[in-house]
């Protein structure tokens, strides 16, 4: 185990459809804390850096139309093994296949709308969080919890 940082988007639908606040609550329940947080949008360069590993696939551009059509919420949460555990509790990409239980399982139809982004390794979620956040952006999971972590 090892405490990492990983990049979560709740995307444009799961902010049009009201379901930041459900999504936000996952992670906390199971013990996640939220040390970078944002409503913005996201620049057609950001979401082509974001998606570079895309590029060049049929679903590419609807990829971009959809992550910079209207503003999502950015966040970085952190904990023991965070980016696996935020996968799981995302589900898979297929919100068809996904778990029912997961994000994508119990709100999501659509590939093309699949609600949330997590990083899928700590190097890819070293590259989103500083693509997403400067350092004054983000806090030491110590000054939120405070006595918390050592109690842990
Ligand atoms: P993200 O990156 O959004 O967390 O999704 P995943 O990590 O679960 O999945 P991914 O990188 O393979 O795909 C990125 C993004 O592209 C959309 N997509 C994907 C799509 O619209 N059609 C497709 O056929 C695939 C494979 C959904 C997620």
């Amino acid at each position: 185990m090892a405490v990492e940082r990983t990049l979560i988007l709740a995307k444009p639908d799961a902010v049009v459809r009201g379901l930041v606040g459900e999504i936000l609550a996952r992670f906390e329940r199971r013990g996640y804390t939220i040390v970078g947080l944002k409503l913005m949008h996201v620049t057609d360069e950001l979401a082509k850096r974001h998606y570079a590993e895309h590029e060049g696939k049929g679903f590419f551009q609807s990829l971009v139309d959809y992550i910079t059509g209207s503003p999502v919420v950015a966040m970085v949460i952190e904990g023991e093994d965070a980016v696996e555990a935020c996968r799981s509790s995302i589900g898979a990409t297929n919100p068809i296949k996904a778990a029912p239980g997961s994000i994508r399982g119990d709100y999501g139809q659509t590939i093309g709308r699949n609600l949330v982004h997590g990083s899928d390794s700590p190097e890819s979620a070293q590259r989103e969080v500083a693509i997403f956040f400067r350092d004054d952006e983000l806090f030491p999971r110590a000054s939120i919890l405070g006595d918390w972590v050592a109690a842990k």
